[in-house]
């Protein structure tokens, strides 16, 4: 496809991996997160556009809308994947952590929707992947505020979609097990993630299907986990 897609969170993880792909398919690339020096080496790959960002500051969302709108004239597809987390006993987070989840999870998500959505609208087509949890669809220990956000990010996406729907607009949501990133300061690629989790390529694999669904077709949600997770 020659469609221009944003992926948001791309410097690292999950983001990246979908980045690469979505280049691979031919897709025009707009990455977008904070490390600029990892953005600029991905470009590099993808041939794409890198936009350093914060996804919860309003300013910055805005410029990469415009940027991008200014580069290749049209968006098509979001991939909304920015996300932190930290994890701990309720009483022992600092109200920041709430912030910090909150600003980037959830007001990232919301940010980014709506300066897309008008374009999207006027197209009357696009595309818009959300990647939560499945922590957005169950609750547990020292989740508390992490799993709140995506429970709220969750929702935001749901009600996005019933939104957009008439105007020829998807929303797809995706919501993963345990992922081989550097999420919460983790190292991938250690021996004993080989078989605990799944690695970002096949998140990416999971965005690529959902958007190679025919036009009639829109797969609003899907849940995927490495085998060894219960759930
Ligand atoms: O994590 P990681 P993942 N503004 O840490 C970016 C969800 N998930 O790939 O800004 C802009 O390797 C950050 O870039 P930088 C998770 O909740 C994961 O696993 O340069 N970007 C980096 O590119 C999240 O929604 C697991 O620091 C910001 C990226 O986000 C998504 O998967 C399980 C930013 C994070 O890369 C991708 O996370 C699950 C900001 N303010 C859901 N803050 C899992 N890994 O097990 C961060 O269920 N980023």
């Amino acid at each position: 496809t020659d469609k221009v897609a944003i992926v948001t969170g791309a410097s690292r993880g999950i983001g990246r991996a979908v980045a690469l792909l979505l280049a691979m398919q031919g897709a025009r690339v707009i990455a977008v997160a904070r490390s600029a020096e990892e953005l600029e080496e991905l470009a590099h790959k993808t041939n794409g556009l890198a936009i350093p960002a914060d996804v919860a500051d309003e300013a910055d969302v805005q410029n990469v809308v415009e940027e991008t709108l200014r580069h290749y004239g049209q968006i098509d597809i979001l991939v909304c994947n920015a996300g932190v987390g930290s994890f701990n006993l309720l009483e022992n987070n600092a109200a920041d952590e709430w912030d910090r989840m909150f600003d980037v999870n959830v007001k990232g998500t919301f940010l980014f929707c709506k300066f897309i959505v008008p374009h999207l609208k006027a197209q009357k087509s696009g595309h818009i992947v959300g990647i939560t949890s499945d922590v957005a669809r169950r609750t547990f220990e020292h989740g508390t505020i992490y799993g709140a956000s995506k429970f709220a990010q969750d929702a935001l996406l749901g009600s996005l979609r019933k939104e957009v729907r008439p105007h020829g607009i998807k929303v797809s949501t995706i919501y993963p097990g345990l992922v081989d990133t550097y999420f919460n300061e983790a190292k991938p690629g250690s021996a004993d993630t080989e078989k605990t989790h799944l690695k970002p390529a096949d998140v990416a694999q999971a965005v690529r299907y959902i958007l190679e669904a025919p036009p009639h077709v829109v797969i609003d949600e899907l849940m995927l986990h490495p085998l060894t997770q219960e759930w």
